[in-house]
Parts: C-alpha cells; sequence; structure tokens
C-alpha cells in the first residue's frame, strides 16, 4: 500500500472509530436503562441489530414465532416491574408481536415491542416495498404508547420515552418503530454518548390522598361482613410484606384472584377460596386491591354478588379511570398499591377491630364442608384418569417445589389447576389472564425460565399448547428447565364430541384432534424428554424425575376423553342458539 493510501486508511479508520450509528445507539440504550434480555426473531432490518445485542452482553432469545417472543416479553415485565423487549421484523413478524402486546396492555403488564420497519416514503405512498405497513398507526389500538424514532440523535429519548410509558402508572404494551434506515444512520460517538438517557425513577411512587385513605378505611371498619379481593396489579406491585401485614392485621377473609395465588400462601387461614361464591354473595364491604370489575368478577353486579343486598367497594388502583367502571366505588383509593398499603396499615394502627366471628366462623364452616367433598373428589382413581387425579399427583409435587413458576391455560386444564394446585410464593402463577388468552403457554414458560432461573412447570389442555407449542425446540435449544404437562382428552374441551352432520361423517367434529396424539414424541425431536403417562402414580414420578432433572420435558398425560365441559366454567359465555332449525 502506498503512504497516501495508508494515511487515507488510517484517517478513515480513526474517524470510523469516532463514529457510532443507529444499531449500537439501540443497543446502549436499553443497556444504559438496566435491560440486559431482548426476546425475539430475526431477520431484516434487525439480524445484525439481535448480533450486536449478543455481542454486547445482552442475552437474545431467538424464537420460532413472535408472538411467543411477545408473551415472554410480557412476563418477563411482570416478573420485574421492567418493561420486557420484544424484537420483530417488519409488516408480518410485527404483526405476529402484536397479539402478545394487545394481551400485555389488557393486563396492565409492560413490555415493548421493538419493531424494523421498511422504507417510509415507499411505505407512505404505498409503492409496495418489501413487508409494507403503515406499523406505528397499526400499533396504536393496541398499545398504551407508540412512537418512532426517525433520526439516531433521538434513539436515547426515544427508548427512555418507551420505557417510562410502559411502567409509570398502570403499566402496559408500548410499541417502539424503528425504521431501517435509522439502524445505519451514523453519528459522532461522544454525541452519540452524550444523547443517551437514563429514565430517573421509572416507577414514581404515587401517594394516596390522606382523606381516600381515612374514608376507605371508615367504610371498612363499618363492615359487618368485609372481603378482601387481591388481583395481579397487587402480586406486581411487588409489596408483599405489607399485604400480608394488611390481611393479617384486619383479620378480614380474603380471595386471590388467579394470578394473585401466592402472594399469600394458599393454605393460609383467611383465605376463603374453598367457599368463594359464599363470601363474594354475602360480603357488605369489599376492598380491592389491584383487581378489576370485569367480566372475571361477574363487572361486581348481579347473582353472583348477593344481588338486590347492596354491596359497598372500596378499590385501591394506579388507574383513576378504573373507578365506577361498572359499578358505584364508595371508597376509591388512588395510587401505587404500596405507596396505599402501607397509608392503610399506618391509619388502621394496632386497635383494627377484626370482622365479627359470626362471619369468620361461617365462612370456616363452608370451607371446611367444601374442602373435605374437594378432597373425596380428588382421592377417587377412575380409569382412565381425569383432571382431578391427574392434578393431585401434580399438586403434590408442586407442594414440594414452592419455587417453582406455573403456567397454566386451557379451559378446563385452567379451571381445575387453578382449584386444585395452591400456591405459596408471590408471581409464581402466570396464566390465560384478562382474555382468557390461548397460546401464551410456551412463551411464558420461556420468559419465566430465563427471568427466574428456576424450574417451570407449564399445564398445558391440548388445544392450548397447540398455539405455541413450536416453542418445544426454543426450549430444548436454550435447555431451559420446562416441563410441559399436557393435559390430552384428544380435542378442544374434550375429545368426544359428534359430529352433527351425518352425511359428511369423514370430517371429523369441529371440537376434535388426532385421537391418542403422542406429544411427548414431539419433544423427543430436539432432543428433551418425553413421558407418556395414564395413571396419577406415573404423573407423580413423570413430574418429580423431569423436575429434578432440570431438563426440558414434556409430559403427555393421557385423560379421560369425556372428562371436560364446554368452556371450562365460562359455558354462559357461549350465546345461546335462538332456533331450532334454519
Ligand atoms: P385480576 O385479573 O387479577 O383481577 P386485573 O388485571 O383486572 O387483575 O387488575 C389489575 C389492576 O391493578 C389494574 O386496574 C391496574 O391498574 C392495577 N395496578 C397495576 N399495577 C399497580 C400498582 N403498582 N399500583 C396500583 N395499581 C396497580
Ligand atoms: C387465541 C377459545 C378457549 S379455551 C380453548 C379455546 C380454543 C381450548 C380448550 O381446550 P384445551 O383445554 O386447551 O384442550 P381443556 O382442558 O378444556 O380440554 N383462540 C384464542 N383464545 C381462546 N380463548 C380461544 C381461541 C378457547
Amino acid at each position: 500500500m502506498s503512504a497516501g493510501l495508508e494515511q487515507a486508511a488510517a484517517t478513515s479508520a480513526e474517524q470510523a472509530q469516532q463514529m457510532t450509528d443507529g444499531f449500537h445507539l439501540v443497543i446502549n440504550s436499553l443497556k444504559h436503562n438496566g435491560i440486559d434480555t431482548i426476546f425475539g426473531l430475526v431477520g431484516i432490518p434487525i439480524t445484525d441489530l439481535a448480533r450486536l445485542a449478543q455481542a454486547e452482553g445482552m442475552r437474545f432469545i431467538g424464537f420460532r414465532h413472535e408472538q411467543n417472543a411477545g408473551n415472554a416479553a410480557a412476563i418477563a415485565g411482570y416478573m420485574t416491574q421492567k418493561p420486557g423487549i420484544c424484537m420483530t421484523v417488519s409488516a408480518p413478524g410485527f404483526l405476529n408481536g402484536l397479539t402478545a402486546l394487545a394481551n400485555a396492555t389488557t393486563n396492565c403488564f409492560p413490555m415493548i415491542l421493538i419493531s424494523g420497519s421498511s422504507e417510509r416514503e415507499i411505505v407512505d405512498l404505498q409503492q409496495g416495498d418489501y413487508e409494507e405497513m403503515d406499523q406505528l398507526n397499526a400499533a396504536k389500538p393496541f398499545a398504551k404508547a407508540a412512537y418512532r424514532i426517525n433520526k439516531a440523535e433521538d434513539i436515547g429519548i426515544g427508548v427512555a420515552r418507551a420505557i417510562r410509558a410502559a411502567v409509570s402508572g398502570r403499566p402496559g404494551g408500548v410499541y417502539l418503530d424503528l425504521p431501517a434506515q435509522l439502524l445505519s444512520q451514523t453519528l459522532d460517538a461522544e454525541r452519540g454518548k452524550r444523547s443517551l438517557v437514563r429514565v430517573v425513577d421509572p416507577v414514581p411512587r404515587q401517594i394516596p390522598a390522606p382523606d381516600a385513605v381515612k374514608r376507605a378505611l371508615d367504610l371498612l371498619r363499618s363492615a359487618k361482613r368485609p372481603l378482601i379481593l387481591l388481583g395481579k396489579g397487587a402480586a406486581y406491585a411487588q409489596a408483599d410484606a405489607d399485604i400480608r401485614a394488611l390481611v393479617e392485621r384486619s383479620g378480614i377473609p380474603y380471595l386471590p384472584m388467579s394470578m394473585a395465588k401466592g402472594l399469600l400462601p394458599d393454605n393460609h387461614v383467611q383465605s376463603a377460596s374453598a367457599c368463594r361464591s359464599f363470601v363474594l354473595a354475602e360480603a357488605d364491604v369489599v376492598m380491592l386491591i389491584g383487581a378489576r370489575l370485569n367480566w372475571l368478577l361477574a363487572h361486581g353486579k348481579g347473582k353472583t354478588w348477593g344481588a338486590p343486598a347492596p354491596k359497598q367497594f372500596i378499590q385501591i388502583d394506579i388507574a383513576p379511570t378504573e373507578i365506577d367502571s361498572n359499578v358505584a366505588i364508595a371508597a376509591p383509593v388512588i395510587g401505587d398499591i404500596g405507596s396505599c398499603v402501607s397509608a392503610l396499615l399506618a391509619g388502621m394502627g394496632s386497635g383494627f377491630g377484626k370482622p365479627a366471628a359470626e362471619w369468620t366462623g361461617a365462612i370456616a364452616e363452608r370451607k371446611e364442608k367444601n374442602m373435605a367433598k374437594m378432597a373425596a373428589t380428588l382421592e377417587k382413581n377412575p380409569s382412565p384418569m381425569n383432571y382431578h387425579s391427574a392434578l393431585r399427583a401434580i399438586r403434590d409435587v408442586l407442594k414440594t417445589r414452592p419455587d417453582i413458576n406455573v403456567v397454566n391455560e386451557g379451559a378446563n386444564a385452567l379451571d381445575f389447576t387453578r382449584s386444585i394446585v395452591d400456591m405459596y410464593q408471590p408471581r409464581k402463577r402466570f396464566d390465560a389472564g384478562t382474555w382468557g388468552i390461548m397460546g401464551i403457554g410456551m412463551g411464558y414458560s420461556i420468559g419465566a425460565a430465563v427471568v427466574s432461573g428456576l424450574p417451570v412447570v407449564a399445564i398445558e389442555g391440548d388445544s392450548a399448547f397447540g398455539f405455541s407449542g413450536m416453542e418445544l425446540e426454543t426450549i430444548c435449544r436454550y435447555k431451559l428447565p420446562v416441563v410441559t404437562v399436557i393435559f390430552n382428552n384428544n380435542g378442544v374441551y374434550k375429545g368426544s364430541d359428534p359430529n352433527l352432520n351425518p352425511n359428511v361423517a369423514s370430517d371429523v367434529p369441529v371440537t376434535a384432534f388426532v385421537k391418542g396424539a403422542r406429544y411427548d414424541k414431539m419433544i423427543e425431536a430436539f432432543g428433551g424428554v418425553g413421558y407418556n403417562v395414564t395413571t396419577p402414580a406415573e404423573m407423580s414420578k413423570a413430574l418429580s424425575d423431569a423436575i429434578a432433572a432440570g431438563k426440558p420435558a414434556l409430559i403427555n398425560a393421557v385423560i379421560d376423553e369425556n372428562a371436560g365441559t364446554e368452556s371450562g366454567r365460562l359455558i354462559n359465555l357461549n350465546p345461546k342458539k335462538g332456533a331450532t332449525k334454519t
């Protein structure tokens, strides 16, 4: 090389050294805010972004479908109060991730969906670009906030804005659009460094007004039959000790919503789960902590709530517009749950009167009766095995490992697991949530395993599993300690429905799957361990062995194909047929 060329090369290397680009600024912005993991799926224009993330010490967990990556990010957000990050390619990849973003927003989980997007000037003129789509506008109705960054110098502030939007106030899903050309934009390295923003106090405390706290306590003191309802917002808030103190010092019976199970151990003497219908109908004052009066709580009215008996609600929530959403709330307490609960504790002092023995005694009596009835059902050993006998075995194994994460979806598989498998620690149960969505199974399992470093047991209906089943490969690739149990009853809800039209007898019924499918063989294809079990004893052994091995495993649990009921406990939500004939 000539001296001139050598010098030119040296100068350009020096210049290059002093430059940074969009790729680096995105990764550095995330790292600068303590984000260390990305769940995603590569392709144009984000492959190099993923490579760089890995090269720079972040974990990039690569999935087989973006919806599952998004679900992993969402549950990571729920577990940590830091936004989970999902990264996808443009148009179809983005849309695949969007369902997860919408689900996160619906469940109040903080996550950020970062998608690469195609060239703005072509997209906006609809000139037919590769993966053309107006992603920013498509995301808006499904996200808490949606932003696009157009200039490299704005990456720092754009990422900061996305983080704050996801975790402050009511958490939710945020969309961040990164056009391909942004990633290769260059910027002076020093300026780039200065453009990074570390979000100060991303989850600010929001202190409740003293008069709201007093109003709530006055109402609680006046109650004859008080009840506390703990929702997943309470679990999310990580105010575990204060919530327990509030429940125990007040002596008020409580009900956990499904993902609040374990916030206090399910075998707690004040838990009224075993007589849920009784307490919902009979309570006169109900304190909701991080739970919405949506369909899961019969909208706070009607027979479930003992109508026409009047009911008064105290509601602790960070979102003021949640109040009076379904019924009038007598005492709203607006703020973060940690601050609200500690203010209530301070206001209660030490002399807070416990509820009347008449109320707690009636609950204890019903609880005992219902639990004895349930125990008798669980002890039965029908052949073939059913939900109850299989779940008895699972319950007994999981009792020995309260640190294990439980993921749960399906209809009957969800309902029965929720009521039979006790939880003992907070934020260990992740399920179909506010939407009752199928497809969260493997995504949540991977997210929970990666974040906690602890085993996961996913309890899945065979239909539910199908929505994310290909991620078994991801679980095996990353060697995650996820044990998937499939309640195999040959179909959606159950496998014994008839085909209503004898003229097309060759078509299987609408709810049916291949009979006797061996899901355990699927995981073997990727190097995991498969078990096929037909009795509670086999279930117990397989589950204990799989957990002890700490390796990817799948248990195909063959249960009675008549065992399920349509839609589990939600049969009443199916629209009724008006006509007997068309
Ligand atoms: P569940 O399904 O368990 O009943 P929901 O998802 O319906 O629970 O309700 C959760 C509620 O918790 C939401 O209304 C949300 O605004 C609220 N929430 C979430 N995080 C916090 C927090 N840190 N402080 C106060 N409220 C919160
Ligand atoms: C994204 C509708 C609710 S529950 C369910 C479906 C398809 C599966 C029930 O069968 P499974 O469980 O999983 O075998 P079990 O124990 O009752 O036999 N698409 C989406 N979400 C939902 N909720 C549905 C469809 C549904």
